[in-house]
């Protein structure tokens, strides 16, 4: 539980820092630690999914050439060192998922919230430790699990199950759609074990990111500091406190939709089967009544919502750091507050976008296009408000706002083709090609990882101590940003030219097999496999900066980057209970700079004296 605040002096009751290692580093109850586990557990987890579609790229550019490692790599799954379409779309599911669970929903928020949540509102940890702690080793186990997924042809036979050899994991897709996931064995392989671990690794984590968003409300909304109104949170906190709301409402959904589909594996329960499908060459007559359409139903609910888990975090960094250095208040703070909020209610009824094509009535479609247009309001007012933070602005193209602008480039240019995919009509054609692919990867992939980036260099002083190397961060945006606008942008021209989305290939020159529409795409094709290797290689420059910058970078003094918001009163690492056992005051709002008549261009949140000009 959280230290006991004595009212009239605000000191707080201090606990010694654990000293021994397992409860410092292992299973630590401070939320900086977890944070920080949070953070080296997408790390790990990005470099995975990032390996996947280096072999997917591979095969999309050149199908059924041999690779020698891929022999080596996957003896059972690659025996001939080709990418099978079973292998593929194995590769792809394990991509996917790992991506938007294990990076995208795990860094921002469980990483960066919360590391720095407590820290931005004055607090001296998270409102339940306990909980924090059991929040991230569930997501852990989680993880394991799915891992563990890789080796299903190994596990399966002692589960009594049949070994799938040609496949590294489960097949199905990030989305799982039923009746596919839900017959098991018998659907083909990876059906059987793979989609079992698959599931209760979903499972896990939503419990997990449950127990979370609990912690991050609870403490936003009883643990601010003495003047800490809401109207003077950072926006990173309203953004923290959004996501875990809408986290909060979207989880239960996929973790009783991923209870039943798993009852339908191991029950025979059917759900999601309905009677007499023909699938695999085989007739099921084992099930009957239960509807694969409620499985979409289910999952959109979340899925829908977990795309906005993904972004909302990285627009509250970019605000924050878009002031910070362009030193000038963030343009309509208080609008950018209702922003938020409109995105994160708005994003609970735009579900049916996605099932435009699953024969749902045209008024439902109609309802669920009108809603989905009208997300563009609140997002284009942030976009606008972030022109406005920059316009006029004294500029600092430091490392983190390189990637705060690029952040607000790719949601521009990924967010424009939304507005295509949310309208019936267009849709309709474009569904499941790779205009889909390239726009939620602009969107919500890269998009949101540009936060990560740009959270990591405004970030890593506080957390460890030390600055990281302007140059290589500079040469890691630049390419990155290139790099990531070069793999998929091209895609929506391949998609409208009709190339299907999780095709293993689409056109083989030297075969002459596929799609024979698409065979004078072979060399679009190649073109975004070298732009997506070059990317990926440029991202080895970002692991040597962070191993570089941790042991020999420059020491961070306590305010390098001469921010206002309350993590940068402290030292550069805080200290066990952030703030030495004195709760700061806090007088003014978060984006107090270039305050007239003020001796500096800033003013700390938590310092006393001079009219209130801003942000209040
Ligand atoms: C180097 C960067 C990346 C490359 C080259 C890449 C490449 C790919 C490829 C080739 C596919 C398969 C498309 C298909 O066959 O339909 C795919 C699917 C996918 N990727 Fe990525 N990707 C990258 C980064 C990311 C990131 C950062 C995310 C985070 C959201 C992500 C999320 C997904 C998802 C959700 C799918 C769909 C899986 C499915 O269809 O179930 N990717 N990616
Ligand atoms: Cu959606």
């Amino acid at each position: 539980m959280a230290d006991v605040v004595h009212p009239v002096h605000g000191e707080v009751h201090r606990h010694p820092a654990p000293t021994g290692f397992i409860r410092k580093w292992v299973f630590s109850t401070d939320h900086k630690v977890i944070g920080i586990q949070y953070w080296c557990l997408a790390l790990f987890s990005v470099f995975i999914g990032m390996a996947l579609s280096l072999l997917m790229r591979l095969q999309l550019g050149w199908p059924g050439e041999e690779w020698g490692f891929l022999k080596t790599l996957f003896p059972n799954a690659a025996e001939n060192g080709t990418i099978s379409g079973e292998l593929y779309l194995s590769m792809l599911t394990m991509h996917g998922t790992i991506m938007v669970f294990f990076v995208l929903t795990t860094a921002p928020q469980g990483g960066f919230g919360n590391y720095f949540l407590p820290i931005q509102i004055g607090a001296d940890d998270m409102a339940f430790p306990v909980l924090n702690m059991m929040s991230f080793w569930i997501t852990f186990l989680a993880l394991v699990v799915l891992i563990s997924a890789f080796f299903a042809d190994s596990l399966a036979p002692m589960f009594g199950m049949t070994a799938a050899s040609n496949v590294i994991g489960p097949i199905g897709g990030w989305t799982g759609y039923a009746p596919l996931s839900a017959l098991g064995e018998k659907a083909g392989p990876g059906q059987g074990l793979g989609v079992i671990l698959w599931i209760t690794s979903i499972a896990l984590f939503c419990i997990a990111s449950l127990l979370g968003a609990l912690n991050f409300i609870t403490t936003m909304l009883n643990m601010r500091a003495k003047g800490m109104s809401l109207m003077r949170l950072p926006l990173t906190c309203w953004a923290w406190f959004t996501t875990a709301v809408l986290a909060l409402l979207s989880f239960p959904v996929l973790l009783a939709a991923g209870i039943l589909l798993l009852l339908d594996h191991l029950a025979g329960t059917s759900f999601f089967i309905p009677g007499n499908s023909y699938v695999n060459g085989k007739l099921i007559t084992e099930h009957s009544g239960g509807s694969p359409i409620l499985w979409q139903h289910l999952f959109w609910f979340f899925g829908h919502p977990e795309v906005y888990i993904a972004i909302l975090p990285g627009m509250g960094l970019t605000s924050h750091i878009l002031a910070t250095f362009a030193r000038k208040p963030v343009f309509g703070y208080r609008v950018m507050v209702y922003a938020l909020f409109s995105i994160g209610l708005l994003g609970f009824f735009v579900w049916g976008h996605h099932m435009f094509i699953s024969g749902m009535s045209p008024y439902s479609a109609i309802a669920f296009s009108l809603i989905t247009l009208t997300i563009g309001v609140p997002s284009a007012i942030k976009t606008f408000n972030w022109l406005g933070t920059l316009w006029g602005g004294q500029i600092r193209f430091t490392t983190p706002m390189l990637f705060a602008i690029g952040f607000v480039s790719l949601f521009v240019s990924g967010g424009i083709t939304g507005l295509f995919l949310g309208q019936t009509s267009i849709d309709l054609p474009l569904h499941d090609t790779y205009f889909v692919v390239g726009h939620f990867h602009l969107i919500m992939g890269v998009a949101a990882i540009f936060g990560m980036f740009a959270g990591t260099y405004f970030w890593f002083p506080k957390m460890f101590g030390k600055m990281m190397n302007e140059g290589m961060g500079k040469l890691h945006f630049f390419i990155t940003f290139i790099g990531v606008n070069a793999i998929f942008i091209p895609m929506h021209i391949m998609g409208m030219a009709g190339a299907t989305r999780r095709y293993s290939f689409h056109f083989n020159p030297v075969t002459g097999e596929g799609l024979h529409y698409l065979s004078n795409m072979t060399p679009l094709t190649r073109f975004v496999s070298y732009a997506a290797f070059f990317t990926i290689a440029g991202q080895l420059i970002f692991l040597v900066n962070l191993v570089w910058s941790w042991a020999k970078g420059r020491k961070a003094s306590e305010n390098p980057w001469e921010a206002t918001s309350l993590e940068w009163t402290i030292p550069s690492p805080p200290p066990h209970d952030n703030f030495a056992g004195i709760l700061p005051e806090v007088h003014r709002g978060p984006y107090e700079y270039s305050v007239p008549g003020a001796p500096r261009d800033f003013m700390m949140q938590s310092e006393p004296g001079a009219a209130e000009v801003h942000g209040d």
